[in-house]
């Protein structure tokens, strides 16, 4: 399968992350790439470089405001004060209910909380360069699938699901999945289903279409009732406006079996096929794998190929996104195993 890969994704490599108050190593490491990378190697299918500037597509599904932040947001912080090279910035306070959002302050940590949903998606020196460049390679696949290849798989990272309209979250900063969504219907799809498979709610690609009829948008994840994002991805989110009937969420308890994500799985692809879909975008998570350190669903690594097969008889040209994972020694293995089981069919 051809495979863009993200040749800026090692300059985002921050440090530390929050964990019950305390910080703790990054779950989101670089590290995982390698593995990605060196078992797409292994198994035949080489990586190529992204040849698309996602700025006009990013323009489609991000506010210029939130963008504009992103781009300069390590540069604000360095202005502050020369030493905050060395220091990871963290966002400490929030516009919930009732505050405002319309007006961004003048403070960079405030500026930050605006923009952001959580406190565990820290920045780095390279963040911006690495999300722009895993962007252009959503575009790349997107583009690619467009002109008539079956399938692309966007190997890159930080992911992207949670990153909504105008905020960052979840390890997440610009909405990969959205982007190769909007690049299909840029190039003559009528109409796109977003099908997102990892653990964790895809909640900024939900709140980017949620209102719009032309991309659906399914999920299967982890109960937000106990799991993050907490705060979206219930079963009674169905769309708003033009969008209504157009968002399926499928949460799961914690400890769902194999067998009963696969029961969800075919919900999910018989919702695709009603809906007439004419291209497919994957958000593909690895975290709903038995051995993964922050996901709670027990597929095995054979259950990725499973997965793969299933997704090949929905016969729809489809784009491949790399979300979530942290099993970083088995991310190589799960992910390999979907591109080549929807190959073998
Ligand atoms: C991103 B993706 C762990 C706290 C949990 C949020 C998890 C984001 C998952 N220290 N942080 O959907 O895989
Ligand atoms: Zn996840």
């Amino acid at each position: 399968m051809i495979t863009f890969h993200n040749p800026l994704h090692s300059g985002h490599a921050p440090v530390h992350e929050f964990f019950r108050g305390e910080r703790v190593p990054c779950f989101e490491t670089p590290t995982r790439l390698d593995y990605v990378q060196e078992a797409l190697q292994l198994r035949g299918h080489g990586l190529t470089a992204p040849d698309a500037d996602c700025r006009p597509v990013l323009a489609e599904v991000h506010t210029p405001r939130y963008l504009a932040f992103l781009e300069s947001a390590w540069q604000q912080w360095l202005a502050l004060d020369a030493a905050n090279g060395d220091v990871q910035p963290f966002p400490s306070v929030w516009p919930v209910r009732t505050l405002r959002s319309d007006v961004e302050p003048l403070n960079f940590v405030a500026r930050l909380g605006l923009y952001s949903m959580d406190n565990g998606t820290p920045l780095a020196a390279g963040t911006w360069a690495a999300a722009k460049s895993g962007a252009d390679a959503a575009t790349s696949a997107a583009r690619r699938v467009a002109q008539g290849t079956r399938a692309s798989f966007c190997c890159t990272r930080p992911p992207g699901h949670h990153a909504g309209p105008d905020f960052m979250g979840g390890y997440c900063f610009l909405n990969n999945a959205a982007v190769a969504a909007q690049t299909l219907r840029n190039h003559g799809a009528q109409r796109v289903a977003v099908l997102d498979v990892d653990y964790h709610h895809g909640n900024g690609t939900q709140s980017i279409f949620y209102g719009r009829a032309d991309v659906l948008f399914v999920s299967i994840h982890g109960d937000p009732r106990t799991e993050y994002p907490f705060y979206l991805g219930h079963a009674d989110e169905t769309g708003a406006g033009d969008g209504v009937g157009c968002n399926v969420n499928l949460p799961l308890p914690a400890g769902t079996s194999a067998a009963t994500w696969f029961d969800a799985l075919e919900h999910a692809c018989a919702r695709i096929t009603g809906y007439g879909a004419d291209a497919l975008v994957i958000s593909l998570g690895l975290d709903a794998y038995e051995g993964d350190p922050i996901s709670r669903f027990a597929l095995a690594s054979s259950d990725f190929t499973r997965l793969g097969e299933r997704l090949a008889r929905m016969s729809l040209p489809t784009v491949f996104v790399l979300e979530g994972g942290y099993a970083a020694a088995e991310l190589g293995t799960n992910a390999v195993n979907v591109l080549d089981g929807f190959e073998q069919v």
